[in-house]
């Protein structure tokens, strides 16, 4: 039976290794695709079928543990519901009508759609987007030789915020952090590790607890981070920025910054201080609904515990429109307090590091102008970032040109991107969309074209570097349908576009071959273990990767581009009467917008419900059960309602991930509803960051 039996050949390496024994039982790694963490697996397989995953010890994202989303991931292959072949489209988009079609077929129409589309209005007419994934190079690929210089990413939806801050902080993305036995003091700042699963900080943070290390949480919500808390600080939506500049202020104002790391490493303090002066405790208490005397204690606690108190950056950052300044705050604190190499070092993080590239031509210049404003609009925010918020509302413009076909991977915009009405204005735009996707998500049934990808257990991707060593998802199954690798589809689309020699490889074995050349390993060896050390490297001293090369607590590059050099106070929006701010976050048991059809997830995942403070429901007269109606600015949506005191009284929140619209979707359709139909598109003009907490909505009994 095709999609249960181990292929051979990584059948044959895991034998070798001792890590199958002659019945074809035991243990084969390779790597998670739940969600973007990537962690380590062990597939359990019995007489040559996986039966179970467990967590990979020797990777650092797991640590030998899955979380619940990776433990059901054998349901994202088996989904009765995956699209097995490719479909093409026969009814009117929306309908859902497809017909199933070969790969030549599929394929020489996608690319003869392109051609068209390239030829009658510029490669710049072709969009193309996709979420963080391993085959992303090869895309990125794809659209760079075609010479699209249109790519939307998640970015914008997720951390550009946070990203953007750090750069003109530190120089770089992302700093790691160390949760080790020193650490005393975290400051988590919206970040909800106990349910927005990241399994290695998840455990480290859980374990600091359990080692009394403070954990102060800023959160409109009692989340279950809340929960395992000292301190739940249930701040007003959009003053962190307040708070944040009220800790800067009594702690330069006390002199409790380290003086010598301050003046070593970093520029800027005197404007920084000149600034932060207006911000104090006090002025900071009406705006967040925290006491004066609490910021005051919390600023002297988190000076007092360091170098060893970390100011969480967050990773979904997209919250308000004064977003960038409240990561700028959070950058600066940590500089002040000299928690560099001690809490925070610089990002082991993912790449291809000292693996092979592949042989390729330059990519074609463009002259045509991004959809999504970089850099004529925003021109901080990094090219493989975007403002994908923006790339679509100019779709539906045709501003400053009309696209006309859309290419989508990894990705369901059609409910990731705020405001769905308008993304499918955008959708209504193009002459051709092809979806590359496992199922027929609520994209791909708007789709003209959906290619099936294989599953993340069926498949081979490119290496990943993860700190000193280069991880291998390989197949521990053999597809059961035709789900074809990214490597090999993209591979095709290129030869048939004219792009062949962008993609020199015979097949994805020789891909990794290709990736492994100047390291002198053999692919066979990296089966068997799923990774292997990369050499040592002298231990470089890290130097600021910033105009100055030093920690930029005021930044000359904001300036030059007419933006406050230093963190300023920007107020946001605030509700009016009878509105509520509206509130996305995630829940543990689904990633994103994907994984809700899993059919074991969905049996533990509650039939998500409109949260309301019960003091603010109870004066309404609507109680927990009924069903209510939630109005924005830009949509209209019904849900069950949950009164709870988890909740501040001004705020309302919806499980994102529900509302799906593809009837593809056996298992989600039908439940829940969108919280992306009400979110009303809003973009910090720095970092790009569209602003998810910044919609308010009215509620009223259905
Ligand atoms: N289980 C699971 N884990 C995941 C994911 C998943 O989908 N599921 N996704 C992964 C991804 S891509 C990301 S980016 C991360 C995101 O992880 P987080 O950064 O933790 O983001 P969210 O869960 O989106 O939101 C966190 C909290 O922010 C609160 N919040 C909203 N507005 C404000 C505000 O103005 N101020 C403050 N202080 N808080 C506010 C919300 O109530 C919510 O509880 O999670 C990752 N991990
Ligand atoms: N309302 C609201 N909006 C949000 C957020 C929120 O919390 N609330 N969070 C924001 C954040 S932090 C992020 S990161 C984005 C995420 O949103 P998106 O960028 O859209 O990413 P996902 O939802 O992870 O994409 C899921 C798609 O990938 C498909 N998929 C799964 N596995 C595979 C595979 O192996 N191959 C292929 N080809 N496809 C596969 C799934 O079937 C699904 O269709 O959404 C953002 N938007
Ligand atoms: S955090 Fe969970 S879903 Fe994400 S990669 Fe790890 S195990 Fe998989
Ligand atoms: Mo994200």
């Amino acid at each position: 039976m095709v999609g249960n039996f181990v292929p051979f050949q990584v059948a044959q390496a895991a034998r070798e290794a001792g890590l199958l024994d002659a019945e074809n039982s035991g243990y084969i790694p390779s790597m998670c695709e739940m969600c973007v963490w990537r962690c380590g697996l062990l597939a359990k397989v019995k007489n040559g079928r996986v039966v179970k995953l467990e967590g990979n010890p020797e990777h650092p994202h797991s640590n030998g543990k899955l979380c619940p989303r990776g433990q059901s991931g054998l349901m994202n292959t088996y989904d009765p519901d995956r699209v097995l072949t490719p479909l093409i489209r026969v009814g009117q988009r929306g309908e859902g009508k497809f017909r199933k079609a070969s790969w030549t077929e599929a394929l020489d129409l996608t690319a003869s759609k392109m051609l068209e589309i390239k030829k009658n209005y510029g490669a710049e007419a072709m969009i193309f987007s996709s979420t963080h994934n391993l085959s992303q190079p090869l895309f990125e690929n794809l659209l760079y030789a075609f010479g699209s210089p249109n790519y939307g990413t998640q970015r914008s939806l997720c951390f550009n915020a946070m990203i953007v801050s750090n750069l003109m902080t530190y120089g770089m993305e992302e700093p790691d952090r160390i949760y080790d036995d020193k650490l005393k003091y975290v400051l988590l700042t919206g970040r909800n590790l106990f349910e927005a699963i990241s399994t290695s900080e998840t455990s480290a943070l859980s374990h600091a607890i359990d080692r009394g290390v403070k954990v102060v949480y800023l959160d409109p919500r009692f989340t279950k981070t809340a929960a395992k808390a000292a301190e739940w600080l249930p701040i007003k939506p959009g003053m962190d920025l307040a708070f944040h500049l009220a800790l800067l202020n009594v702690i330069l104002s006390e002199g409790l910054y380290n003086h010598d790391f301050v003046t070593r490493y970093t520029i800027g303090l005197d404007q920084l201080q000149k600034e932060v002066d207006h911000y104090t405790p006090a002025w900071a208490a009406p705006l967040t609904g925290i006491p004066a005397e609490t910021i005051t204690r919390i600023a002297r606690e988190f000076a007092a515990a360091a170098p060893n108190a970390l100011a969480h950056n967050g990773w979904r950052t997209s919250n308000f429109v004064n977003s960038f300044h409240t990561q700028r705050a959070i950058a600066i604190l940590n500089a002040l307090v000299g928690n560099w190499n001690v809490v925070m070092t610089a990002a082991a993080g993912e790449g291809s590091g000292p693996l092979g590239t592949l042989k390729q031509p330059p990519y074609p210049r463009v002259s045509a102008l991004r959809l999504d404003g970089v850099p004529w609009k925003y021109p901080l925010v990094p090219l493989t970032i975007g403002v994908f918020q923006e790339l679509r509302d100019n779709i539906v413009k045709g501003d400053p040109y009309q696209p006309h076909g859309w290419f989508i991977s990894r990705q369901n915009p059609a409910m990731s991107l705020p405001d769905r009405g308008k993304t499918f204005q955008a959708l209504e735009k193009m002459d051709f969309i092809v979806t590359v996707d496992i199922l027929m998500n609520d994209t791909a049934w708007f789709s003209d074209v959906v290619l099936p990808e294989a599953s993340y257990l069926e498949r081979y991707d490119p290496l990943t570097i993860v700190g000193e060593r280069a991880y291998l998802r390989q197949p521990v199954i053999e597809p059961l349908g035709e789900g074809r690798s990214a490597l090999w589809i993209y591979k095709q689309l290129g030869e048939r576009l004219g792009l062949g020699d962008y993609f020199q490889y015979k097949d994805e074995e020789d891909y990794l071959r290709q990736q492994l050349a100047p390291l002198g390993v053999s692919l066979e060896d990296v089966k068997k273990k799923g990774y292997f050390d990369l050499p040592k490297t002298e231990a470089a001293g890290f130097s600021w990767h910033t105009p100055s090369g030093k920690i930029e607590l005021f930044s000359n590059t904001l300036a030059k581009v007419g933006f406050p050099g230093v963190p300023v106070w920007e107020a946001p929006p605030t509700p009016g009467e009878n509105e509520f701010y509206l509130l996305t976050g995630k829940v543990a048991q689904q990633s994103q917008f994907g994984t809700q059809n899993n059919q074991y997830l969905h049996k533990y995942s509650d039939e998500p419900r409109l949260w309301m403070n019960a003091k603010t429901a109870a004066k309404l007269g609507m109680n927990s059960g009924d069903w209510v109606e939630i109005t924005s600015k830009v949509g209209k949506a019904h849900s069950i309602l949950l009164a709870t005191e988890a909740i501040r009284p001004d705020c309302v929140y919806l499980t994102p991930g529900y509302g799906h619209l593809s009837k593809g979707l056996k298992t989600a359709y039908g439940i829940g509803v969108s919280d992306s139909v009400l979110h009303v598109t809003y973009t910090d003009p720095i970092s790009g960051s569209q602003a998810l907490s910044q919609t308010f909505v009215t509620v009223k009994k259905a």
